[in-house]
């Protein structure tokens, strides 16, 4: 591995690991901070490493920490990132700000991209994915961005529904990222295992996204490989029941004037008020789902033999 910059900071598991080739998941950590509500946020970040670890992958939760960038977080810092108030959402734009001054804050999932490929992680678990906002075609995630500029597997259950998921899917597309189905034809909509919309190509085994993978980047590609798994049936959610807590927290925003930012932080928060605890669960189940996925996805790009961590 090439020397990082002086403010990368790598646990010594994640540092292990990446020397030796060894399979790892990056997480990222806007989720904790500002993607769902205390306690699940960190009691979800402690399991979603767990499940890692027990796979014979290093999870390397990754987070801005007093101005470092932090890749494979201590329990400490999991229980100030899910505690502490008023931490920043880190993106592309403002990591830099974030570092000069030592803030801290969660890595949505361009900044954690973005932090996996600087450290060379090739595969990353994450919720759902930023995309295009409805009804606010200006309002584009950087995520889909760093999906075009980042050689990685990033593991998603689709992007919710409070996006405009066709405009996200068409932005995905212009910008030369290969959207993968595990186990299914159909984008998955995040709540719902279906989006209606289909994806690139179907696949039934880890080996296969490693494959695609290899065969993208090694003809000279360099976006990410977005591998869209949907959430596990019995806890997938009615997709008309949700758009109408979706529709209503949509017009709350715009009468509050919420836009930037903190639109998606906002809409999240509304919709999980809105579905009562019910559309909680269905977050947690396919954050774990999706952590599964990617150990076995990172194993079968390790050539090494499993090591406990
Ligand atoms: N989608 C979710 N949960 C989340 C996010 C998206 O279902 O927590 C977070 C991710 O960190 C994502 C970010 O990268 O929101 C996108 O924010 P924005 O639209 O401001 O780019
Ligand atoms: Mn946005």
């Amino acid at each position: 591995m090439a020397k990082l910059p002086e403010m990368y900071n790598l646990s010594t598991d994640i540092s292990y690991a990446l020397s030796r080739g060894l399979p790892v998941v990056a997480l990222e950590s806007a989720v904790i901070t500002h993607g769902l509500p205390r306690p699940h946020n960190l009691e979800l970040a402690r399991e979603m490493e767990r499940i890692i670890r027990e796979s014979g992958v290093a999870p390397a939760t990754i987070a801005l920490i007093n101005g470092e960038i932090k890749i494979g977080l201590t329990d400490e810092e999991l229980v100030n990132l899910a505690q502490e108030e008023n931490l920043t959402k880190i993106s592309l734009r403002n990591m830099g700000i974030g570092l000069a001054r030592g803030l801290s804050g969660g890595t949505t999932v361009a900044g954690t991209l973005f932090t996996s490929h600087m450290t060379g992680i090739k595969v990353f678990a994450t919720g759902g994915i930023g995309g295009i906002h409805r009804g606010n075609p200006f309002d584009v995630s950087a995520d889909l961005n760093a999906l075009a500029e980042h050689p990685v597997v990033v593991v998603c259950a689709g992007a919710k529904a409070i996006l405009d998921l066709p405009a996200t899917l068409e932005a995905l597309d212009t910008r030369g990222v290969p959207v993968l189905g595990f186990g299914t034809e159909d984008f998955p909509a995040f709540y719902s295992r279906s989006s209606g919309l289909p994806v690139d190509f179907r696949v039934d085994h880890p080996g296969e996204v490693v494959e695609i993978a290899r065969a993208h980047w090694k003809a000279g590609h360099r976006s990410a490989i977005l591998v869209g798994n949907p959430v596990p049936e019995s806890d997938a959610l009615d997709p008309d029941q949700i758009e109408q807590s979706i529709k209503q927290a949509i017009r709350e925003a715009e009468d509050a004037g919420i836009s930037g930012a903190a639109l998606t932080p906002f809409l999240l928060e509304r919709v999980n008020l809105a579905s009562a605890g019910e559309s909680m669960q269905t977050n947690l189940s396919l954050l774990r789902n999706n952590a599964r996925l990617a150990a076995e996805i990172a194993i079968h790009f390790s050539d090494s033999n499993l090591v406990t961590f």
